[in-house]
């Protein structure tokens, strides 16, 4: 019907650009207008597309990638040249390192004009090259349909990512003839459908059937590719126990018996043995980033590899591994799971169980109650109190980060929105607004340190103009509190530009118009998580935490996995003082 109305028709580039978008299905995107985009903006009112006013274009780009990542679309962020597009540069670069697929609009000034240092210019290709995917520079308005639709295909297809578009103001102002069907995608040389050989199932099959310990490592192309199903009928039949990734988590239920819970810097002990301890690694859509194989010279020496993996780029390119199947994983795993033979592991299982050992006594929530609150109390009582609701946490990037992923247990995919690859301070709130307009049923939390939070708090006013019920759980302990424990540990207490002079949080919120509660005990934890829960609107909580509490266990950086540093245990220094 739309073909009929449109298609054919003459149109300016700007209005071609809005009806592309409806084309591919967006229905929101998140800008900041400006001078080289105002034609686009002009065109905005004879669509349907809804328009969400950010305070900051790195807001933008969050938000789009906090829609895609929550709803598996692709999300779309819009900016003006020179500023308001190099804003944007954090943003993207946390999509392109999260695989995120997100669309960025710049507009650009007049073609003309191009190279010569005009007002606002900024030649965002080149600065963007190496953070998306692909990028364009649109300069004639005959160029815009078909440069939308292959950026669509380019950014959701294969391993998914960021892309950006650039077009001129003349590009928008200037009209052509609108054609959707003769504007296909057309990259003969880009070939994202790959699948593995027939021998390659044969080597795989082979090294599962041997293994006597094998652990499958799960990652973000679980959730990304939808083989949640997929992988646990896998770790079943062959009765593999799976450690997560930090953008896994959810990928694998952790109520599960043979999940292992989150592995690297900060995973628990007893994953990151059972990995050193291994005789087969089964990697499944994960990239073996330093955060999670620590030292590489030590990492799993007596593991066989097998890397299953969209993107050929990421074979072998930190870790060497045995056997490869590029391709979707979804695809690769219902290739193998017929032929998988169900040995019995349980001396394996029994073993790992055994690494449990002093875990639990050595847990903050089991140490005696000092009377101070701790983050861990905070997140344990966030999880407890909305486990059973269709929640979405987002988080910022810090101790309360890698809390937060010890202490949620995630049983389903989409439900933790984290910058994992970047680790982008400043992510949370924004990504939350992108989360909550992809998924407005779902209670949203963002859980996000006083130091992220002052970064981008701008959205605060986004979250009011839009009516978005959006909770939100400041872990406030005075200071950048992952950057302190590095300093405690590794620069002999020197807390240098790390303590943090912060407002009233909850003042300001009020300012906005938000209600807010602070908290200092234990005891108001929860009390204060419901009326939250139960308002109807936005609510700020500012958890006054233990300022110098630390994250255990934590690898340090250029040690192997199986050397942490663990929480002293008064009990298990007992048992060994006997
Ligand atoms: C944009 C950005 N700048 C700097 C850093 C380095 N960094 C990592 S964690 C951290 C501290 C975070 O402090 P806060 O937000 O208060 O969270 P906490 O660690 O206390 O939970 C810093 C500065 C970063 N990750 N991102």
């Amino acid at each position: 019907m739309k073909d009929e109305k449109k298609s054919g028709t003459t149109m300016t580039g700007a209005s071609i650009l809005w009806e592309c978008l409806e084309r591919e299905g967006v229905e929101h995107v998140f800008g900041y207008p400006g001078g080289a985009i105002l034609p686009a903006y002009d065109a905005l009112k004879h669509s349907k597309i809804h328009h969400i006013l950010v305070r900051h274009e790195q807001g933008a780009t969050h938000m789009a990638d906090g829609f895609a990542r929550a709803g598996g679309g692709v999300g779309v962020a819009v900016a003006t040249s020179g500023p308001g597009a190099t804003n944007m540069v954090t943003g993207i670069a946390t999509a392109m390192l999260d695989s995120s697929p997100i669309v960025c609009i710049t507009g650009q000034v007049g073609s003309k004009l191009i190279g010569s240092d005009a007002f606002q210019e900024t030649d965002i290709t080149g600065v963007t090259l190496p953070i998306t995917k692909h990028n364009y520079l649109v300069t004639h308005a005959s160029e815009v349909a078909q440069t939308i639709r292959e950026a669509f295909y380019v950014a959701r297809s294969g391993r998914p990512g960021p892309v950006l578009v650039d077009i001129t103001k003349d590009a928008q102002q200037t009209s052509c003839v609108f054609d959707w069907e003769a504007a296909q995608p057309q990259l003969p040389g880009y070939r994202p459908d790959l699948s593995p050989a027939p021998k390659e199932y044969e080597e795989a099959l082979k090294l599962i059937h041997n293994a006597k310990r094998p652990v499958i490592l799960a990652g973000h192309g679980i959730i990304i590719s939808g083989a949640m199903n997929e992988v646990r009928d896998f770790a079943e039949r062959a009765g593999i126990p799976v450690a997560l990734t930090l953008l896994g988590l959810g990928a694998f239920p952790a109520s599960h018996p043979l999940n292992l819970g989150m592995m690297g810097m900060h995973g628990e002990a007893w994953v990151n043995h059972a990995i050193q301890d291994a005789d087969l690694l089964i990697a499944l859509g994960m990239r073996f980033d330093d955060r999670v194989t620590g030292n590489l010279k030590n990492y799993a020496p007596n593991a066989k590899k097998i890397h299953v993996e969209i993107d050929p780029a990421e074979i072998n390119k930190n870790v060497k591994v045995d056997v490869a199947l590029v391709g979707d994983l979804r695809e690769v795993l219902h290739e193998l799971q017929p032929r998988i033979e169900s040995p019995d592991r349980s001396e394996w299982l029994d073993s790992i169980d055994r690494l449990k050992g002093d875990a639990a006594v050595r847990d903050i929530q089991n140490l005696p109650d000092t009377g101070h609150l701790y983050a861990a109390h905070v997140i344990n009582d966030i999880w407890r109190e909305t486990r059973e609701a269709d929640t979405v946490v987002v988080t910022d990037v810090g101790q309360h980060q890698m809390w937060e992923a010890q202490y949620y247990k995630h049983e389903k995919p989409r439900t933790l929105i984290t910058s994992g690859g970047l680790g982008t301070m400043g992510f949370a709130l924004p990504a939350a607004i992108g989360v909550k307009v992809s998924r407005p049923e779902a209670e949203v939390w963002v859980i996000v340190g006083d130091g992220g939070f002052q970064m981008t708090m701008c959205e605060l006013a986004t979250i009011v103009q839009e009516n978005l019920k959006i909770n939100i759980a400041i872990i406030n302990n005075g200071y950048l509190g992952m950057v302190r424990q590095w300093q405690e540990f590794f620069y002999e207490r020197n807390y240098s530009a790390t303590p943090l002079l912060n407002p009233d949080f909850a003042k300001l919120a009020e300012a906005y118009g938000i209600k807010a509660a602070t908290v200092h005990s234990r005891a108001d934890v929860v009390p204060t998580v419901r009326a939250a829960r139960e308002h109807n609107g936005p609510m700020l909580i500012n958890f006054h935490v233990e300022q110098e509490d630390t994250v255990y266990p934590m690898v340090a950086a250029g040690s192997a996995l199986h050397e942490m540093i663990r929480r002293p245990s008064p009990i298990v220094e007992t048992a060994e003082d006997e």
